[in-house]
């Protein structure tokens, strides 16, 4: 049994997206940030840094949304999060979703979150350095799209695209959105039209995309 503390359209967002993908039985906590619930005791006691998400997988709590995506995908591994361990496209799907993590994610945490950097807002020089760095990771992805798509690791799905669609929705306010990126427009189409997004969408209450 799976239970998932989340908020709505956060970093949990892909491992709600990965849970309805294995359709195995799980229960959602709301972490609700507009009371600051991120940093009650009760929760700080299953994730110290106060982060969304936490899974509890059989009563052990466990965070870090690409961490969480191997853990169900070693779990079940009938679903499509992952190709079969030992191929060439088990290697890629591990380096998409390391990159994903420790690249573009840290990014969006920058870019959201600057008292991160010491500051209420960013400068404009901090800013325009970011989106600079969003720029290049997403030309990067897209290339490797276009190429060898049309999704992360061919042919099939994986929970690296559905950590990418993720982090692309993150971008849709941003000066320039990942879906201007013809590739990652194409990703981004792909997932939304799958029944897990439509649920998951209805069930966080997410407007937009
Ligand atoms: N690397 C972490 C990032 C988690 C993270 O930064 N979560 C944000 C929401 S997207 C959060 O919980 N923010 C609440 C806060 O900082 O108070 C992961 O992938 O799980």
């Amino acid at each position: 049994m799976y239970t998932l503390y989340y908020s709505p359209g956060t970093a949990s967002l892909a491992v709600h997206l990965a849970l309805r993908e294995t359709g195995a039985p799980h229960e959602l906590r709301l972490v609700d940030f507009a009371t600051d619930a991120q940093r009650d005791p009760a929760y700080l006691a299953l994730n110290p840094r106060g982060l969304v998400p936490t899974l509890v997988i059989d009563g052990r709590p466990r965070s870090e949304s690409a961490a969480l995506l191997m853990m169900l995908a070693d779990r079940h591994p009938h679903s499509p999060l992952a190709p079969p361990p030992g191929t060439p496209e088990h290697e890629a799907w591990q380096q998409w979703l390391v990159y994903l993590s420790n690249s573009v994610m840290s990014l969006f945490r920058f870019w959201f979150y600057p008292p991160d950097l010491g500051a209420d807002a960013h400068p404009p020089a901090v800013r325009e350095a970011l989106q600079r760095k969003f720029d290049a990771a997403w030309e990067l992805l897209d290339r490797h799209l276009a190429s060898h798509g049309p999704y992360l690791v061919g042919e099939n799905l994986s929970a690296a695209d559905l950590l990418l669609t993720m982090l692309m929705r993150w971008s849709r306010n941003m000066p320039r959105p990942a879906t201007e990126w013809p590739a990652l427009r194409r990703l981004a189409d792909l997932v939304r039209a799958r029944p897990s997004w439509q649920e998951v969408n209805a069930i966080e209450g997410l407007s937009g995309w």
